[in-house]
């Protein structure tokens, strides 16, 4: 038996949660299937050992149960309690909640009252019309369903794609293992990964060694390897067990490592820009390298470098050198789109002083469990601190979220006080009252003036209600920002990546009023969220907007987790160090939110 790594334990675990709300068990009982799936992805020792030893029941969040079960799937290759249970259903039924609105209660209503086990099953019953005829359903739930699995489907047939997000880490994890193979120099991500895309359909790695062999080896013994697919003189590639994920490994030798780098990051529009310029310079860029074209000179045609003896082989020891090479500015991965890089790089206006995660000062966006945050309050301002982090936000949901643990007017008031007195026991991190509140069906916020005007930061959000027509929704927007009280636009368009699509709405007219209102705009970190999109956040910045980068944590492992993913989102929108709000510090924040 191979050994049964992390990933599997935290996969398993995570579904032992799903098939338990299927079977309608208590929230307490399966939450702490994710609590543990959790601690496990977290854990720096070795997981083996600590079965081995039987020590897993003095990790925090694993009790009894749950450590038999992790036991058993580290001793034995399977968690039976997991296979008895899937058993119990149809193969595909997973799929369902693929599906937008559609969560486990009504997954099992539709099996065992229609015994639909997938979305072809669900799409069938719904244009029969049987679904609607279920209590609990009716024709409008069966007219979403209808579209939601359209939007599954779209999904599903975009060759796959994946969230970045839900494939960052396993690919990090493999980098790591194809930098510890034999003979290996460099090695790095490439493709739409390493521009963080906030989908992703594979995974591309280049590494440089002398003897590419003993380096394929060494990927195919990757313990996540499901099956080896392909594997040439400079490539191989893989499919992973859990995520499906499929994996390109290139290497090449170390001279070649930088173009290939290059070339396999991307993208393709961005290169048959760079492409085309190289002509002009008499150069040509391909996958083996940077090339000059030899012999006649002017008179040579042009393009057929490639299959001719005098060309001249420039070496490229950085991409820096290779962008040099054609007078331009580096151009960071995730600026690689051709959205207007190649004119500024060339023009040499590309900014140098792009937001990074180092900039942040503030963690903003989060939270505890006042709300629907798994940890409390002064666990959040610990780990905020030992961050590094200046100050924090605390922005549990508002009254209407009544689903998400939202404060009454009493509860947030009985919040202060805890705000103060966690305050008072963690000294070098400042705390900050806020709100995350709905932005009601109607533009209203979720509590009086008088109330709002007490708190320092005021995110707006939009939670319910997103099947408004673009028009109400966007009047809804412009309303909001009507609040004197309210600061940032939280999750713009509430789009869940490949779940629910942003909501319809007039996004240049929102933002030219939130630019005269002085709206700052949240580019939110949740990594199935990653909204703001980049390509509105390059609006609201040429509206000379603000931005807050944030995490939107509910867990401390949230508050460093997802961080990347808003400086990405904010990267690819060009966001510089000087228009993120949370890059100064707390008086400088403060001021920066103050409506004119
Ligand atoms: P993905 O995988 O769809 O999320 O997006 P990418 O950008 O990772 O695309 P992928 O994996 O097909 O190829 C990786 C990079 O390799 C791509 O960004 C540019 C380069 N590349 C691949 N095929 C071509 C091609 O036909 N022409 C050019 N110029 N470049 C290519
Ligand atoms: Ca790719
Ligand atoms: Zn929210």
């Amino acid at each position: 038996m191979t050994p049964v790594d992390k990933s599997t334990v935290v996969k398993a675990l995570k579904d032992m949660s799903v098939y338990l709300q299927l079977k309608g068990e208590n929230s307490f009982k399966t939450r702490a299937y994710d609590l543990a799936a959790e601690r496990i992805a977290g854990l720096t020792e070795d997981l083996q050992a600590i079965v081995e030893q039987g020590r897993l029941t003095t990790l925090p969040n694993i009790g009894e149960s749950i450590g038999a079960k992790i036991a058993d799937l580290v001793k034995t290759g399977k968690m039976h309690a997991l296979e008895e249970l899937k058993a119990t259903w149809p193969p595909r039924i997973l799929e369902l909640l693929t599906v937008q609105d559609l969560g486990p209660k009504k997954a099992k209503a539709l099996f065992e009252q229609l015994g639909v086990g997938s979305i072809d099953e669900l799409e069938k019953a719904c244009n029969e019309h049987r679904v609607r005829d279920l209590k609990g359903f009716g024709q409008k739930t069966e007219d979403k369903l209808l579209a939601g699995l359209a939007l599954a489907r779209r999904s599903m047939a975009a060759g796959g794609r994946k969230r970045l997000g839900d494939v960052e880490h396993q690919a990090n994890a493999l980098l790591e293992w194809i930098k510890a193979a034999p003979g290996v120099k460099r090695a790095s991500l490439g493709g739409s990964v390493r521009r963080m895309r906030e989908t992703v359909a594979d995974v591309d790695i280049i590494a440089s060694a002398k003897d590419p062999a003993p380096v394929f080896e060494h990927f195919l013994k990757f313990p996540q390897v499901a099956e080896p697919m392909s594997s040439g003189e400079s490539k191989a590639s893989v499919r992973l067990k859990e995520t499906d994920l499929q994996v390109d490994l290139r290497v090449l030798p170390d001279e070649d490592f930088a173009s290939a780098l290059h070339h396999f990051t991307g993208s393709k529009a961005h290169h048959i820009r760079l492409r085309s310029l190289a002509m002009e310079k008499g150069l040509t860029i391909s996958e083996w390298g940077v090339f000059r074209m030899g012999g006649g000179g002017a008179d040579r045609k042009k393009g057929t470098a490639k299959h001719e003896g005098a060309e001249e082989k420039l070496p490229i020891k950085e991409e820096k050198d290779l962008y040099a090479l054609l007078g331009m500015q580096y151009v960071p991965p995730e600026l690689r789109e051709d959205w207007g890089e190649i004119e500024a790089a060339l023009a040499h206006t590309l900014p140098e002083d792009l937001i990074t995660a180092d900039d942040i000062k503030g963690n903003v966006h989060m939270h505890t469990t006042w709300s629907d945050g798994r940890d409390s309050l002064e666990a959040m301002a610990l780990a905020a601190k030992a961050l590094g982090y200046k100050y924090l936000t605390v922005t549990e949901h508002s009254q209407t979220s009544n689903y998400a643990g939202g404060l009454s007017l009493e509860r947030l008031k009985a919040q202060w006080g805890e705000i103060d007195s966690v305050q008072d026991k963690v000294k070098g991190i400042t705390l900050l009252k806020g709100i995350e509140s709905d932005i009601l069906e109607d533009g209203s916020l979720d509590y009086p003036d008088a109330v709002l005007e007490q708190l320092d930061v005021v995110i707006g959000s939009i939670h319910q209600r997103y099947s408004q027509d673009e028009d109400a929704m966007t009047r809804r927007v412009l309303k909001a920002f009507d609040n004197p009280h309210l600061h940032v636009w939280g999750h713009p368009t509430g789009r869940l990546l490949l779940k629910r699509e942003a909501a319809p709405m007039r996004m240049e007219e929102i933002l030219d009023k939130a630019a005269k209102k002085g709206i700052t705009i949240e580019v939110n970190g949740c990594p199935d969220r990653m909204d703001l999109a980049s390509e509105n956040v390059r609006k609201a910045l040429e509206r000379g907007l603000k931005l807050v980068v944030s995490t939107d944590a509910h867990s401390v492992s949230e508050l460093k987790t997802h961080l990347p993913y808003a400086v990405a989102t904010a990267r690819r929108g060009w966001a510089r160090r000087g228009d993120v709000l949370n890059t100064r510090d707390v008086k400088g924040f403060k001021s920066g939110l103050a409506r004119g």
